[in-house]
């Protein structure tokens, strides 16, 4: 095995899976040695002697499947389950946003017992995440299979887990190999140890649900943006999630609801271009009625072109946005420079000011799914003024931020124009912290009454959330 597994060190070399100098990892930090093993499947003999001394690995081989996490080890998983006849099943990087929306691919069984196949582990936050969803359908996990340890821990994280892991490779060993047949230089083969030594301290696996066991005024104590704490206060004191977009296009039908959903709400969201006789008046009643009641107020403009036109859009215009709303939605689609625009749009601005972020939409058919969501989450990391996500699930992991969730009606449904609904209970534990209900409250016969059902039901929803994480 020994001999077969420096020969296998060396190829990996030798392919350019395992490269030394100087890197700089995902999270920005520097390294002298870099291990990718995607390169594998320009290789199919090593791809194949690799998964074969993979497998080797486990003397009882009594799994009812292999799973492979995306995307470097599906290809090592295939080649497994092919040699052995094991089948298959995958666990999707993101839930499908149509169909099913089934997190794990293949044919399985509750009780059934897959074995995971990973590449790399560091953290062994990815495989606790697939064991995790693995859990979530019945299945019982016991084992996983990794080529290369990087020694940081993911190991102990894993055991603590109940994860047995077996790997091919550790990284010491791996440099081990590399120097005693001289790809490696003393020098550097020193260097890498010591990096190697000094990254050992083991790192955290980062609890994604974190957000959801917090309480809103526990969360408003760590929010950056001073209007985001100013609403996680207002929903505790008030006791309410519930944001109603009134989507009318009359004023008075506005300014009525308001009046009438005020004590009730968060926030009023309203689509001021929609309005038929807006002047200025409106925006004073509807500002004098949210001070009264104690409610934000949104524009969901969703604003979605270049820096300098948003910032225009935001300030000038017939609607001079950023004078009177509290909150807006804006989507990331053109870039960080949006949000520049909104803070130039700002300038002679003194009130609180924030931004939603539509990272993923409701309707059916929506292209906010994959990288889209995982950058715009990344977006707001630079800047102060986004107060959350317009969302549907639980994509970001800091309690100072909200998610904002909308397509919400008391029975799953969706309209004959694309919108989806789910149920307030749903979307609470989805990661919902402020939910938008419109036609569910605006098309009710007994407004007020229909309002206090959401009210109720989305606060009891998200109590019960806070004590069950
Ligand atoms: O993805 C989204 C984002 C938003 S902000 N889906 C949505 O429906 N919205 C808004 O929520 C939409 O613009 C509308 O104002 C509200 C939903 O209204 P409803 O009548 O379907 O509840």
């Amino acid at each position: 095995m020994k001999v077969e597994l420096k020969e296998l060190a060396i190829e990996l070399y030798n392919v350019g899976a395992i490269r030394t100098g100087s890197f700089i990892t995902k999270v920005g930090l520097e390294t002298p040695i870099y291990i990718d093993l995607r390169v594998i499947i320009s290789y199919p003999q090593l791809l194949l002697r690799l998964s074969k001394s993979l497998w080797s690995l486990v003397d009882n081989k009594d799994f009812s499947h292999v799973c492979g996490v995306p995307y470097t080890a599906l290809p090592i998983a295939t080649v497994i389950s092919t040699e052995s006849n094991v089948p298959m099943i995958i666990r999707r990087k993101e839930a499908k946003s149509y169909g099913t929306k089934k997190m794990i691919e293949g044919i399985f069984k509750t009780g059934d017992t897959p074995i995971i196949i990973e590449d790399i582990i560091t953290s062994g936050s990815s495989i606790i995440e697939t064991v995790k969803d693995l859990q979530n359908e019945g299945l019982n996990v016991t084992t996983a299979l990794v080529i290369v340890d990087r020694e940081q821990g993911g190991r102990d994280n894993l055991e603590k887990a109940g994860i047995t892991v077996k790997t091919l490779f550790t990284i010491t060993q791996l440099l081990g190999y590399l120097f005693e047949s001289s790809k490696l230089s003393e020098e550097s083969f020193k260097e890498i140890k010591d990096y190697i030594n000094a990254v050992k301290a083991p790192l955290k696996v980062q609890d994604d649900n974190i957000r959801l066991k917090q309480t809103f005024m526990a969360r408003a104590n760590v929010a950056k943006n001073s209007v985001t704490s100013k609403l996680f206060k207002l929903m505790s004191e008030k006791q309410t999630t519930l944001c109603l977009a009134a989507d009318f296009t009359v004023c008075q039908e506005i300014i009525d609801l308001a009046d009438l959903a005020g004590p009730h709400i968060a926030v009023l969201k309203i689509h001021v271009d929609i309005i038929e006789d807006f002047d200025k008046s409106f925006v004073q009643k509807i500002k004098s009625i949210s001070k009264k009641y104690n409610f934000l107020i949104m524009e969901d403009r969703k604003f979605a072109d270049i820096g300098q036109v948003v910032s225009y859009q935001y300030k000038k215009g017939v609607y001079k946005i950023a004078e009177w709303a509290d909150l807006i939605t804006a989507h990331p689609v053109p870039g960080s420079g949006i949000l520049q625009g909104i803070k130039e749009g700002l300038n002679e601005i003194a009130e609180d000011r924030g931004i939603f972020l539509v990272a993923e939409m409701s309707s059916e058919g929506a292209l906010t799914t994959g990288d889209y969501v995982k950058s715009a989450v990344a977006m707001s990391k630079n800047s102060d003024l986004v107060a959350g996500f317009v969302c549907q699930k639980n994509i970001f992991t800091d309690p100072g931020l909200i998610q904002l969730t909308p397509g919400v009606k008391l029975t799953k449904s969706s309209d004959s124009l694309g919108q989806q609904y789910n149920t307030p209970q749903d979307v609470i534990h989805s990661g919902g912290d402020i939910i938008v209900v419109g036609r569910g409250i605006t098309q009710s016969t007994d407004k007020l009454a229909s309002i206090l059902e959401y009210k109720k039901i989305l606060w009891e929803a998200y109590e019960s959330r806070i004590e069950d994480c």
